[in-house]
């Protein structure tokens, strides 16, 4: 069984070679095909089996990439891209990671330098090769030596967003196995961290013997690392996957156990031993110091580890949420009773930023309002991006543009029963200047979101700059505020307290972008800027009615700040909006 994502990596691969020898048209058209295969609920190995006709339903897949898909899932291989990987040998998906090196410099590099791989690159760039290369400087040679470091590691770990749907196809699974009495995720998912090293899967069994069976039969496992009665690892779709099987009645203990963070669990088994008690992966104990060193990790008086609760219950502690689990504070919070009422999905009443075909979205207004009625919002915003400097080209709206739009927006609106605001999406300049839309303009619009795009990731503080845009009249919301994506480009340097601040008084929320890609604000920043009481909004920035459902990153991620609902600024009323806007 051939995944989705391995088709549509293969898709991608073919489309950086193409492009890196100036082929037209071909390579967005392989994009768009690598895409919608990603995000088609349906298996594509099994619409092959169907035949072309069905595999050229996807959207986007016409005759000739239908061909090579059903090339692909039927032989393991596409000639075509075994010719291009013949005549531009270059180890693209490495060499593409490193910021600033697109398919384009890739093939450029090849042709002059013979770079094939990322220590090709980083030997080329050290001896000053680069620079020589016509159409590159110091500047940027300097450049790509400071990312490729980046680069190495990046990838090394997955998305949270692609974890996730593999841990819970996991946990799916199992769940309809009959042995299992329990299936949970735990570790850095459970925790809802923004990478993933490996799935951690704990289930409760009394038969592991059998559900190993079961499970390394499964056709999404390409292959079995270790099985056993403990623990079983297993690849599927390029992840590593570890399942332990424990006894029923040790379960909670497991959980904490396995769910982490590692410093969360020294300071627990620290807790523990202040009070004659032992924890650890079986279960809380009552020992006396023998028992205390005896090697059976059983020995003592067992008092709990049935559930999660009743192990922090046993230490004189409410259950803490696993977002929280990262021993910052936690710990004692939960001691003292001040564990923050953590917002839930359920809270959201809106998304404050998502794109249309107006600008670089997919979709209509029409088609992004439709979805969100459907995801269940009450309120909208449309939030394209404005034209001037950034990344966006000619496709951002002019001030012609964006009147035409709010008429737009507001036709959309009358013909509905959710909310519908109108909104821009502006670039911030290195100097923290907003886009260059007159700023009367900016104040026809219901929401102004100031973001980064660019002169991202280069080590430089850039306080300052967040500062600037914050305190733009017009602004209502700093979308992506660090401009990182995440395995692709670093994030901007700052002192998310000083933007807290500045956010709080000026009356600006910080974004939590939701794309997977992104998760910007993270944890540790969010807890920074929200103790100086700045206003969080959760956004997921679609650029397609089916990303509405990135909330939940942004929900989980807000929960990894601390952040309660009155924190949030699209858990409001309508009118609870309005006042914050105004
Ligand atoms: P990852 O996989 O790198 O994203 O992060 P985790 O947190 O999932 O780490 P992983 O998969 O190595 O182990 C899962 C959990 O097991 C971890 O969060 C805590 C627990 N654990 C693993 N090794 C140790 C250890 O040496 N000491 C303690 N106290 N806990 C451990
Ligand atoms: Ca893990
Ligand atoms: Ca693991
Ligand atoms: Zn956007």
């Amino acid at each position: 069984m051939t995944s989705n994502e391995k088709i549509a990596a293969r898709l991608d691969e073919l489309a950086d070679l193409l492009e890196a020898q100036d082929v037209e048209y071909k390579p967005r058209a392989y994009r768009t095909a690598a895409d919608n295969v990603r995000s088609t609920p349906d298996s594509v190995s099994d619409l092959v089996a169907n035949g072309l006709d069905a595999v050229r339903e996807i959207e986007g897949v016409g005759e000739a990439i239908g061909e090579k898909i059903v090339e692909y899932v039927e032989t393991g291989a596409i000639e075509e891209l075994n010719t291009q990987r013949e005549s531009l040998p270059v180890e693209m998906e490495a060499v593409t990671r490193v910021e600033g090196v697109g398919p384009k410099t890739a093939g450029k590099l090849y042709e002059a330098l013979g770079i094939q791989t990322l220590d090709d690159l980083e030997d080329a760039a050290e001896a000053g090769d680069i620079q020589e290369v016509s159409g590159f400087g110091a500047k940027t040679e300097q450049n790509i030596l400071g990312n490729i470091e980046f680069a190495r590691h990046a990838g090394q770990r997955s998305l949270l967003g692609n974890a996730r749907a593999v841990g819970e196809e996991v946990t799916g699974y199992l769940a309809n196995h009959a042995g299992v009495e329990a299936v949970k995720l735990a570790g850095s998912l459970r925790r809802w961290r923004p990478t993933i090293g490996d799935v951690d899967v704990l289930v409760a069994t009394e038969e592991p013997i059998s559900v190993t069976e079961t499970v390394t039969e499964w056709d999404e496992v390409t292959s079995v690392i270790e099985s056993g009665s403990t623990k079983t690892s297993l690849r599927v779709s390029d992840m590593q996957v570890d399942i332990r099987f424990v006894d029923p009645a040790e379960f909670g203990a497991a959980l904490v156990y396995f769910t982490g963070s590692r410093d969360h669990n020294i300071a627990l088994r620290n807790r523990a031993i202040d009070s004659n008690q032992k924890v650890n992966e079986y279960g809380v104990f009552e020992v006396t110091d023998a028992e205390r060193a005896d090697p059976d990790t059983r020995a003592g008086t067992r008092i709990a580890g049935k559930t999660e609760s009743s192990v922090y219950e046993a230490l004189d502690l409410p259950w803490i949420p696993p977002e929280l689990r990262e021993n910052r504070g936690e710990i004692p919070a939960a001691a003292a009773g001040d564990l923050p009422d953590l917002v839930t999905e359920a809270d959201l009443q809106g998304d404050l930023h998502t794109h249309t075909n107006w600008s670089d979205g997919d979709f209509s207004i029409e088609e992004m309002v439709e979805g969100a009625v459907e995801y269940g919002h009450e309120y909208l915003v449309i939030s394209d991006h404005a034209e001037g400097p950034g990344v966006f080209g000619d496709s951002g709206l002019s001030e012609d543009d964006i009147h035409e739009q709010i008429e737009a927006v507001q036709e959309v609106a009358a013909d509905t029963t959710i909310t519908v605001l109108t909104g821009i999406e502006a670039n911030i300049s290195p100097d923290g200047t907003v886009g260059e839309t007159d700023p009367n303009v900016l104040a026809d619009l219901d929401v102004v979101i100031a973001s980064p795009h660019a002169d991202i990731g280069d080590g430089e503080d850039r306080t300052e700059r967040l500062v600037t845009a914050i305190e733009h009249p017009e602004v209502d919301i700093l979308g992506h505020p660090s401009g990182r994506l995440l395995n692709q480009r670093p994030a901007m340097e700052f002192d998310p307290s000083k933007i807290g601040q500045a956010a709080a008084e000026n009356g600006v929320a910080l974004e939590i972008n939701a794309n997977p890609n992104r998760l910007d604000l993270w944890g540790s920043a969010l807890a920074a800027a929200i103790e100086e009481e700045a206003t969080i909004a959760i956004n997921t920035d679609a650029h397609d009615p089916r990303e509405f459902a990135y909330q939940r990153f942004g929900v989980h991620t807000a929960r990894r700040g601390w952040a309660t609902a009155a924190d949030i600024l699209n858990t409001r009323t309508l009118n609870g909006l309005r006042q914050f806007l105004e």
